[in-house]
């Protein structure tokens, strides 16, 4: 595939209603796009930095930088490219930045699979027509609040419920919660708001009979979650400390989780996501596709993932609707009154791009060149 052009542009978009985390609230999404252009096909990718670096440490602005001063240019220059599989080698020299990399990167696969015909899951090995979904809460003002949020999604037909939690977020909510609906899927996600001393508080976490504990301790920690993992029955999940499939296998070998959560952007993309799954799927871990609070285009690229075989846990990718107004992309990601999102089953990712709201969001805008470099 001969690359044509590349753009990059950011757009911002309010969110439906506020994300609360351990680590901070998002009311408002500053979303890169890129746009890759090829023997008249366009590749989309979405980059799921946060706008500050508090879930990792890239955020949208590391990300501008780094796609267009090196990610971008290298792709530019490389202006032949066969495969999505073929981008970690080119963006080899760049440490870190797996965001800003997955952004290029997927947008490859998706015009890989344009060109083949075939639908983004097929290219990717998918397996599932549809896929099991959960919804991820954040942490709300009352208590009440919360518990008319969980009423409405599990009406909706979601089949899982995960609470984001932190210190005076966790157990009373917990027991609230499991108190009303005493058998749901109910899991919850710490984003790294423990710490060692709050090892006989987690271990409390047990009973409440959740799914999972996701990412109670440090972001880049495994032998303290293994530790930890010892004594809490619950297992636990990680999100943050599973960069690539090497830290996949460190932490399962390690017993620091018995599930681990898959994002794309976390691992550098779909290349990476395909690794950990596979090591994951071979040592007989589930995993499930984690969310960024995606707009359309992330959030197909994430539907794709999931419809892989080990994607045996329902995730936290929902309907565009608890999200946006109005998606970026059409039709807008609906969720069945069984919990699933149907796969499309059409060439590429199976939702049109919404060009012209796209245009009108934009902030700003860079056309990537091919440069020479030194
Ligand atoms: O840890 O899974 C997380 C959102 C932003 C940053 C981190 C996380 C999340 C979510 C929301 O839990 C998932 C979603 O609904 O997109
Ligand atoms: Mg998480």
């Amino acid at each position: 595939m001969r690359i044509d052009g590349i753009i990059l542009r950011e757009i911002q978009l309010p969110l439906v209603r506020p994300f609360e985390t351990s680590f901070g609230v998002t009311r408002h999404r500053r979303i890169l796009l890129a746009e890759v252009r090829s023997e008249g096909l366009i590749g989309w990718g979405e980059c799921t930095a946060g706008e500050r670096p508090f879930f990792s440490s890239e955020s949208t602005d590391t990300s501008w930088q780094v796609i267009l001063s090196e990610l971008g240019p290298m792709l530019a220059s490389a202006g032949q490219i066969e495969h999505g599989g073929d981008c970690p080698k080119l963006f080899k020299p760049v440490r870190g930045h797996r965001m800003a990399k997955a952004t290029l990167e997927n947008a490859i696969w998706d015009l890989e699979a344009q060109r083949e015909g075939i639908s983004l899951s097929r290219l990717l090995g998918g397996v599932r027509d549809s896929i099991p979904c959960g919804v991820s809460l954040g942490i709300q003002k009352t208590l009440p609040e919360l518990m008319a949020i969980i009423e409405k999604e599990l009406a909706a037909g979601y089949q899982r419920i995960k609470l984001k939690c932190k210190q005076g977020w966790d157990v009373d909510v917990f027991a609230a919660v499991r108190n009303r609906w005493p058998s749901i899927l109910l899991s919850c996600d710490a984003n790294s708001a423990y710490r060692m001393h709050d090892f006989d508080h987690l271990c409390s976490f047990d009973q409440f009979d959740l799914l999972m504990v996701e990412q109670p301790l440090w972001h880049d920690d495994f032998y303290f979650h293994s530790m930890l993992q010892k004594r809490l029955n619950t297992a636990i999940c990680l999100d943050e400390s599973i960069r690539n499939r090497r830290d996949a296998l460190a932490a399962i070998e390690m017993e620091s989780c018995r599930i681990i959560n898959i994002k794309l952007g976390r691992v550098g993309g779909f290349s990476e996501a395909i690794a950990v799954h596979n090591a994951a799927f071979e040592r007989g871990i589930p995993v499930w596709c984690g969310g960024m609070l995606e707009a359309g285009i992330g959030r197909s690229h994430n539907i794709a993932l999931a419809s892989l075989e080990n994607f045996s846990l329902p995730g936290d990718v929902s309907a565009s609707a608890r999200y946006w107004a109005e998606d970026i992309i059409e039709p807008e990601v609906a969720v069945t009154s069984k919990g699933e999102i149907e796969i499309p089953d059409i060439p590429g990712r199976g939702y049109e791009v919404r060009t012209d709201l796209i245009e009108s969001l934009t902030v700003r805008k860079e056309t990537i060149r091919e440069v020479v470099l030194a």
